[in-house]
């Protein structure tokens, strides 16, 4: 279903059958929206949000390209967030005929503003799918269509916005032991200790080459998310707390509580691609009653 949300931005809604549903905005290519069969959001976004281009999202799942955070010769997260995407009106189908899925394919492409700061060509392709019991499957597919015969580099994020009852009651099972850059000490490098990862402060860190499988437990609402993904190496962790949050003018007063930002990503190791090449990167978030997915 194709509509027009806030500030008549058009979006598309995909509907699945038991009755979860995703809304996606064009602009940034930005999913807004994830809801379960109950129709409860799973996805934060800010009472602040700015639906004004160029301003980005806060909120749902912003795409980082071709840079994450400020990394780098271009604005913090690249441009990707800040552009208007087009719906490919015949996507190609899906590889296997099997899973019966609610998919869009989202298209951005070079743009000359964009060759001022990052001078090449590509094709970024999207697919947003819900699959059968709510899963939400992004997948990117990045070519490299320069016809100068120029490599370029970029990393990438997932930067979704998870809802959380209350941070300080959630805990990250899958990152404990690893090393990450904490961007709050200058990228150093620390690893991690103990066991899953709780809040009691402001976070912001990128771990590093983690297992393709994370868990973020919300207790409150005995819901788990799990995130999977593929082509992905890293995850970044970022709740900015309350005297940051602050600082955050699209950011609702006491909001931070009720987010945390986990992102599947490629931040260590840029990609590079050769013209011809293609990259591509799952992120796969489905929910689930936290007893069966901790065994506990
Ligand atoms: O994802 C982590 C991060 O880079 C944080 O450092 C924080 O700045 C956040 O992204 C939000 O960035 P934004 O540009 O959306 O305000």
């Amino acid at each position: 279903q194709h509509c027009s949300g806030v500030n008549g931005l058009e979006k598309i809604i995909l509907r699945e059958v038991r009755g979860f549903s995703a809304e996606i905005y064009l602009y940034g290519g930005q999913v807004i929206s994830w809801k379960n069969d109950l129709g409860e959001e799973l996805l934060f976004v800010s009472s602040k949000a700015s639906f004004k281009p160029p301003n980005s999202i806060r909120g749902g799942i912003p795409i980082c390209f071709p840079q994450f955070s400020i990394h780098g010769s271009l604005q913090q997260h690249g441009f990707a967030r800040n552009r208007f995407w087009a719906l490919d009106p015949n996507p190609p189908p899906f590889p296997t005929t099997s899973t019966n899925r609610a998919f869009i394919d989202l298209i951005l492409r070079h743009s000359e503003d964009d060759a001022k700061n990052w001078p090449h060509r590509y094709e970024f392709r999207l697919r947003i799918a819900l699959g059968p019991a709510g899963d939400l499957l992004m997948t990117s597919r990045i070519r490299n269509t320069n016809t100068d015969g120029k490599s370029f580099t970029f990393t990438f994020a997932y930067n979704t916005y998870f809802s959380v009852t209350d941070i300080s009651e959630v805990r990250i099972e899958g990152l404990e032991t690893l090393d990450y850059l904490d961007n709050l000490k200058n990228r150093e490098r620390f690893t991690e200790q103990g066991d899953a990862i709780t809040f009691e402060s402001e976070v912001d860190k990128v771990y590093l080459r983690t297992p393709t499988k994370i868990a973020i437990i919300d207790h409150e609402r005995k819901r788990t998310f799990v995130l999977r993904k593929d082509g992905l190496p890293d995850a970044v962790v970022w709740n900015p707390w309350d005297k940051k949050a602050k600082t955050i003018s699209d950011l609702g007063d006491g909001e931070y509580k009720h987010m945390l930002c986990v992102q599947a990503a490629c931040i260590e190791n840029p990609i590079t691609l050769k013209p011809g090449e293609e990259w591509k990167g799952r992120q796969e978030i489905s929910p689930v009653p936290s007893s069966y997915c901790s065994g506990q």
